[in-house]
């Protein structure tokens, strides 16, 4: 039985593996809520950011759709005035299920730094910083290439700069494009092996026996 097993899980690895060739995004057809506190879309007395803005949406945050490099910050993205808001200020999305991700894409308004936080064993942990850049307007900072992690929940925030916050984009790239986690791989392995054993034991495998 082990042996059939075993095949059963290389044969499925084979049926899965050609369509994992690349690593992708996979926030756009994955996610299943983004949430945020109330504030967005508010100006303090006096700004001149009036003129040009329009309101912010969440949803542009996860379309897998960047703005232009230098569009201006409060045009076409989801923008908060630190200064209108909670503090902290923070935007969580939830995915359907976990996936291992090692590589991190957001793009926000240039002059203000953006911390993107994982959740994993009960906790948030620190994934990356797209630090401020000296340019105008939304901008495009990459992690590169980071340690691979496991979550089915990201919460981006925003600190320093002129408290004039905005992203754009925000994406996350699975390192086998996408596929299984090890413990997912675990999980179905095992469910094989119980239907194994419940064949073998040619009894129900939920059977309890108090003596
Ligand atoms: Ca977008
Ligand atoms: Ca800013």
């Amino acid at each position: 039985m082990r042996n059939s097993i075993g095949l059963s899980a290389a044969i499925l690895a084979a049926a899965i593996a050609p369509a994992a060739a690349d690593a992708a995004n996979v926030i756009p057809s994955n996610w299943s809520s983004i949430t945020a506190p109330v504030g967005d879309g508010v100006l303090r007395p006096g700004s001149p950011w009036g003129p040009g803005s329009n309101a912010p949406a969440l949803d542009r945050i996860v379309d897998g759709i960047f703005a232009p490099e230098q569009h201006q910050w409060n045009n076409d993205s989801f923008w908060w005035d630190q200064t209108q808001t909670v503090s902290p200020y923070y935007i969580t999305i939830q995915l359907s299920h976990s996936f291992s991700f090692d590589r991190l894409v957001l793009q926000g308004d240039d002059n203000d730094n953006y911390l993107v936080e994982y959740w994993s064993g009960g906790a948030w942990h620190s994934a990356f910083t797209a630090a401020a850049v000296n340019s105008f307007g939304l901008i495009t900072r990459d992690s590169g290439i980071l340690p691979s992690f496991s979550t089915d929940r990201f919460r981006l925030s925003a600190f320093g700069g002129d408290q004039y916050y905005a992203i754009s984009e925000f994406q996350a790239f699975a390192g086998g494009g996408g596929v299984p986690e090890p413990a997912t791989w675990a999980m179905m392995i095992l469910g094989l092996g119980a239907i194994g054993a419940a064949l073998r034991r040619r009894r129900p495998a939920a059977t309890v026996r108090f003596t």
